[in-house]
C-alpha cells in the first residue's frame, strides 16, 4: 500500500470531514505498524483543534466498512456506559467524526479509506512502560475495556481479519511461507524457523480449550500492546484504549498475553541486542493484578489458569507472524530497514524461551488469584 504524503492528506482529505476550523498543520503520529496516522491541527479563529486523521491499511483490512461498523458500534456502546458514571469522561473513549456527507469514513476514488477522530490531548502512548505503575495502568485499561464490552452483542461484530489469533492457522500460513520462500531469505532464518517448528504442538492448546468449551469466546480487543493505551501525560493514569480495528470475538487470555509480550519485556520489540531482551516476571505479576482488577471478577478459573499460555501463545504467534512476513518479503508490517521483521521475531523468541524457563513460576503466580 502506498502511503499518502502529509500535504495531500491535509489539503485533499481533511476538509472532507466534519471538523471544526480550517486545517493548518499536519504531522505523522505514533509508531503503529499498520495504519498511516497523522495529527491534524485546525485553526478556528483564536481556537485550535486537534484531530487524528488515519488512512486504514486496506491491504490488512480487506473490508474497511466492516471495521468502521464495529468501531462505531463499540464506541457508542462504551459512550453510553460512560454517561451513567460520575465525572468527566470526554477523553475515555475514541470520538469519531463523520464526513461532511454523513459517512462513518471516507472512501476515495483510488480505493483508499480514511477516518477522523478527536486527538486525545495531554496523553502519552509508550512503546515500553517506563514504570511499573504505567504498566499497571495499561492493564486496568484493557481489563476494564473487556468488562465494558461484556454485554455487547457479539453478533453485531464483523470479523475484520479472519482467524486473527487462530494460532494453528497462523502456523499453517507460516509453513506455506517457508515453502514459497517468496523473499528468497529462507536460508538466513533457519534457526528461527526451527524454533517455531519445535513448538507446533503448543500452538493449538488455546484453540483446543475453546473448542472443548473450557474457556469462553468473548468480545476482545486483540491488539493490546502498551502503545494502544493512552495514559494521562501528567498523572500517568490510564485514559483511553485506542486502535479498535481488531475488536472481534476472541479470548481474554490472548488480550492478557499480547500485553505481556509487549510490555513485560526489558527491551523494545525491535531491540537488536538480545542480551538486553528479558522476560520480566515481576512485570507479569504487575499486569496480572491490574488486568484482574479491570476485568472485575469476570474471568473464570480456567481462564485465569491459562493466562501464562496466553502470554506464551501471543509471543510465539507474533514472532511467527514477523518471521512469516520476513519470508514473504515484508508485505504486512511496516518495516524501517532490511531485516526489521527478523530482528523483531528474534526478540519474541528470546521472550518465549525465558517464559519457558519461568513457566512454573508463572503458573504459581496465576494460581494465587484463582
Ligand atoms: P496502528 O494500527 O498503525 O497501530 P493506531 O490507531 O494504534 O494505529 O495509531 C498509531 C499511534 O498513534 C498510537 O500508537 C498512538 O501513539 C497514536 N494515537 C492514535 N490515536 C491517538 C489519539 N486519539 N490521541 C493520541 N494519540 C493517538
Ligand atoms: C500490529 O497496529 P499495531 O501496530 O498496534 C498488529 C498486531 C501485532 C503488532 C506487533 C492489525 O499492531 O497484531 O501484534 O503490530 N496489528 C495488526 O507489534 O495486525
Ligand atoms: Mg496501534
Amino acid at each position: 500500500m502506498a502511503y499518502i504524503d502529509r500535504a495531500s492528506a491535509m489539503r485533499d482529505i481533511a476538509p472532507l470531514f466534519d471538523i471544526e476550523g480550517v486545517p493548518s498543520e499536519i504531522d505523522r503520529l505514533g509508531n503503529g505498524h499498520i495504519n498511516d496516522t497523522f495529527l491534524l491541527k485546525t485553526k478556528d479563529g483564536e481556537k485550535e483543534h486537534l484531530y487524528v486523521l488515519q488512512r486504514i491499511n486496506s491491504n490488512v483490512f480487506k473490508d474497511p466498512d466492516a471495521v468502521m461498523s464495529n468501531i462505531w458500534n463499540v464506541t457508542e456502546h462504551i459512550s453510553k456506559k460512560l454517561e451513567t458514571l460520575e465525572g468527566e469522561h470526554e477523553r475515555s473513549v475514541m470520538r469519531f467524526i463523520r464526513t461532511k456527507n454523513g459517512e462513518s469514513h471516507l472512501s476515495t476514488d483510488d480505493g483508499a479509506f480514511f477516518r477522523m477522530y478527536k486527538y486525545i490531548g495531554d496523553s502519552i502512548s509508550l512503546d515500553l512502560p517506563k514504570t511499573r505503575e504505567d504498566f499497571y495502568e495499561s492493564a486496568v485499561a484493557f481489563g476494564q475495556f473487556q468488562r465494558m464490552l461484556s454485554d455487547f452483542n457479539a453478533d453485531k461484530l464483523n470479523e475484520t481479519i479472519a482467524n486473527f489469533h487462530n494460532t494453528p492457522d497462523r502456523f499453517n500460513k507460516f509453513l506455506k511461507a517457508i515453502e514459497e520462500n517468496k523473499s528468497g531469505r529462507k536460508d538466513t532464518a533457519l534457526s528461527e524457523i526451527d524454533f517455531v517448528l519445535e513448538r507446533k504442538e503448543f500452538t493449538s492448546v488455546l484453540m483446543d480449550a475453546l473448542e472443548k468449551g473450557e474457556i469462553p469466546l468473548r468480545v476482545t480487543h486483540n491488539d493490546t500492546k502498551m502503545n494502544n493505551v493512552l495514559l494521562d501525560a501528567e498523572t500517568r493514569k490510564q485514559v483511553c484504549v485506542i486502535d479498535l480495528d481488531t475488536i472481534m470475538p476472541g479470548l481474554s487470555v490472548n488480550d492478557f498475553g499480547d500485553s505481556i509480550r509487549f510490555g513485560a519485556s526489558t527491551a523494545a520489540e525491535d531491540e537488536k541486542d538480545l542480551d538486553k531482551v528479558h522476560f520480566d516476571i515481576s512485570l507479569f505479576e504487575v499486569y496480572l493484578e491490574g488486568f484482574l482488577k479491570g476485568c472485575g471478577g469476570q474471568l473464570t478459573a480456567n481462564e485465569i489458569e491459562l493466562l501464562p499460555e496466553g502470554a506464551k501463545m501471543m509471543t510465539l504467534e507474533c514472532g511467527m507472524r514477523f518471521l512469516t512476513d520476513y519470508l514473504d518479503g515484508d508485505t504486512y508490517f511496516r518495516t524501517h530497514y532490511e531485516d526489521h521483521n527478523l530482528v523483531r521475531c528474534r526478540t519474541q523468541f528470546k521472550l518465549v524461551s525465558e517464559m519457558e524457563e519461568k513457566w512454573d513460576e508463572m503458573k504459581a503466580l496465576v494460581r494465587k488469584y484463582k
